[in-house]
């Protein structure tokens, strides 16, 4: 028995320290590292399991060159030294042909580890493709709208919650995407301190809760609003911090709070006037208060807006100012790491780039040039972007040249030209920063591939040998490319925190927390995407045993989750005739698709909840993001998944 200490890479704001045990070289047992301070001895009930992973049957063990037509699954395994060769000579005369820009290549972030998804995104910098603006799909909305009001840096050190005196998960589901951070409230709960959950779900931390708020979705700006009134009305606001550390506060308050009367809120948010009272004065009562804010509430129309809004309630009582309260979104962009060196080695100043939750909507009408290849390593997108048929169509054309580098044969596999063999996490190696934690590690390899696969990094540094890139980090071993990101700074790779115990600090252009972005106040107003056409909104939320479409390889977690489902309140199933256990028809002027209904009080009435996004197979058929537009958010050029509205009748 042999145990290896590193590092979890799925996409998680956790990032844990695994031991990992092997035999004979072989996974044995994954458990969480008891020495990192968050992960706290316990991984989640996923990664558990990821030997069934690692061993699934399902695993691509070669490299492999279609044989059917695109999307038919059909394939025939080749050798890597053909399919890096196929790959170049194909990229070579697009390249001397069209122009580098009829290219497109991209790692996304189903490997966390910063030269797993760097390098590959520096290879194609190097080579002056198109370029992916990636995370839109994610969080750039939330990222936009907390930049703009709190500046690019991260949110209250999740490790403070323990000093907090309340503590409110506002669009976040702890339990399936922030599982040691719950641990965490739970000692700060021992201590009596309370917990509101405001969410449309009724997830397993509301039913746990102190107090449960049941939002509307798409609210959330009206409720902070609301809160913010009564804390003026009250005296409950902090007017020395609001003075020195915040700009706009004024205008908010004679422009904008009056109309958010507790009965105009509640009628918005769906919430009770007591409700809404009953919050206001926890918050305003407390002094350390803390508010772990998920991306949920920004995947609508306005949901920057909305973000920003909760972003602005720890401004008004002075939380910010407290270690322990205040807000956390994200922390990556406190890590001042020299991020340039992998993914920018080399490269024009600019290129064409192409924003990723329009990537179907590229594919088919790009031009000047067209895009004639494209590169998609740890995405799939054929599943989880907005508009999948349209994903689809451009995924289809016949004169587009795919190549889709994957542990497993996906949805958007299935179109490729050449499918590369992808190496699992625990058989790679890399360097990591957490995106929810202020922690840092090292993870090394805690086994060999399986079959042929390779890692990102070795197929980054292998297809820039070919292309005749020169550039030094194409070459460089892994722990040296480290140094460089760490601008040489000293590093045994254990888990580091760079949190600092003191309040937010702001890093707008003013140093002040900006209640107004440029000339537009904090406000609520109606979705245009409800037409009133179809009345049930659709809420979508992280699957409990799935994370994306990235542990579809693990037959026991998929057994967990259970079949693809939507899950309706009862009232909504009588008016429709619905019962619980039985196919529906799910529809829209998008499409339409085909899951199991569960009918249950975890939703209110006019909401449709469809957990994770599932490949179709899996479905009665096709997938959720078939019924979702690829428009844009207010900010960040974000997905607005739920501002999609729906009916439904039997299959
Ligand atoms: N188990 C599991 N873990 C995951 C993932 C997964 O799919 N499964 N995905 C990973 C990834 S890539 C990411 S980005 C993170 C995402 O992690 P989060 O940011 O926590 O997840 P979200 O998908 O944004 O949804 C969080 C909650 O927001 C609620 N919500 C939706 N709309 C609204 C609204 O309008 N208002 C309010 N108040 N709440 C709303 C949903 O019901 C849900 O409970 O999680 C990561 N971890
Ligand atoms: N309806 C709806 N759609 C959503 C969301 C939503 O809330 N609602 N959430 C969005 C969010 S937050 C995100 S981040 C996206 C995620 O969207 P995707 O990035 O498409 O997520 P996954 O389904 O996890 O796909 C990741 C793929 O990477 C593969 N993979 C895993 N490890 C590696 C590796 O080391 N190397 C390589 N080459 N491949 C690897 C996995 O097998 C999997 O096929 O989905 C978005 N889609
Ligand atoms: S909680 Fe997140 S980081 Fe920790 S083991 Fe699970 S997926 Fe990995
Ligand atoms: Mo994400």
């Amino acid at each position: 028995m042999q145990t290896i200490r590193t590092v979890c890479a799925h996409d998680c704001p956790d990032m844990c320290s695994l031991l990992v045990h092997t035999d004979n070289g072989r996974i044995a047992k994954i458990e969480g590292d008891s020495n990192h301070p968050l992960t706290a001895g316990f991984a989640c009930g996923k990664v558990n399991r990821d030997a069934d992973l690692v061993y699934s049957p399902d695993r691509l063990k070669t490299p492999l060159k279609r044989t059917g037509p695109k999307g038919s699954g059909q394939f025939a395994p080749i050798s890597w030294d053909e399919a890096l060769d196929t790959i170049v000579a194909h990229w070579k005369s697009l390249i001397a042909e069209h122009g580098p820009e009829s290219i497109l290549g991209y790692a996304y972030s189903a490997h966390q580890g910063q030269m797993n998804r760097g390098l590959v995104n520096g290879f194609f910098h190097a080579l002056g493709t198109s370029r992916l603006l990636g995370g839109t799909v994610c969080d750039s909305c939330a990222e936009a709208a907390w930049d703009s009001a709190v500046g690019p840096i991260g949110g209250a050190d999740p490790e403070a919650v323990t000093e907090s005196d309340l503590i409110v998960s506002w669009s976040s589901d702890l339990h399936a995407t922030n599982v040691h951070l719950w641990a965490k409230i739970e000692q700060a709960r021992a201590k009596g301190v309370k917990l509101v959950v405001i969410d449309p779900r009724r997830t397993r931390a509301a039913r746990a809760a102190d107090v449960y708020l049941p939002i509307r979705i798409g609210t959330d700006s009206a409720l902070a609003l609301g809160v913010m009134h009564i804390l003026v009305r009250d005296g409950l606001t902090d007017e020395a911090y609001i003075a020195a550390h915040t700009n706009g506060f004024e205008r908010v308050r004679a422009g904008v709070l009056p109309r958010f009367t507790p009965a105009k809120t509640a009628e918005i948010t769906g919430l009770t006037e007591a409700q809404v009272e009953n919050f206001a004065a926890m918050y305003g009562a407390a002094r350390k208060s803390f508010i772990r804010i998920g991306f949920g509430l920004s995947r609508t129309t306005f949901g920057g807006n909305n973000l920003r809004t909760v972003a602005l309630l720890p401004g008004v009582t002075g939380a910010y100012g407290r270690y322990g309260g205040g807000a956390l979104v994200a922390t990556a962009a406190s890590f001042d790491l020299n991020y340039a060196a992998v993914r920018k080695p080399s490269g024009p100043a600019t290129a064409r780039t192409i924003n990723h939750l329009k990537l179907g909507e590229a594919l088919l009408t790009a031009n000047d040039p067209p895009l004639r290849a494209l590169f998609i390593a740890a995405n799939n997108p054929a599943v989880t972007n907005p508009d999948t048929a349209k994903m689809r169509a451009g995924l289809a054309r016949d004169d587009l040249f795919t190549v889709v580098h994957d542990p497993f044969m996906t949805d958007t596999a299935r179109y490729a030209d050449i499918v590369l063999p992808a190496a699992t996490y625990l058989e790679t190696e890399d360097f990591y920063r957490s995106y929810g934690t202020y922690y840092m590690q090292y993870g090394p390899r805690a086994v060999e591939p399986q079959g042929e696969a390779r890692s990102n990094f070795q197929v980054a540094q292998a297809l820039a040998k070919r292309m005749g890139l020169t550039d030094a980090v194409f070459a460089m071993s892994q722990p040296d490319i480290a140094k460089l990101m760490l601008n040489g700074a000293d590093f045994d790779g254990a888990p580091v925190s760079i949190a600092k115990r003191e309040g937010q600090t702001f890093r707008t252009p003013s140093g002040r927390l900006e209640f107004a972005d440029g000339d537009t106040l904090p406000d609520w107003q109606p979705d245009p995407a409800d037409t009133g056409r179809h009345k049930l909104q659709l809420l979508t939320a992280p699957g409990y045993f799935q994370s994306h479409t990235a542990f579809t390889g693990n037959g026991f977690l998929r057994q967990r989750e259970g079949a693809p489902c939507a899950i309706l309140h009862p009232e909504d199933a009588a008016a429709r005739g619905l019962t619980d256990g039985q196919k529906i028809r799910l529809f829209n002027d998008q499409g339409e698709i085909g899951l199991m209904l569960h009918v249950r009080e975890e939703v209110q009435p006019g909401v449709i909840l469809v957990p994770g996004q599932r490949p179709d197979a899996e479905a009665v058929s096709g997938t959720i993001n078939m019924l979702c537009a690829d428009t844009y958010t207010d900010m960040g050029a974000g997905a607005t998944y739920q501002s999609t509205w729906l009916e439904v009748r039997p299959w």
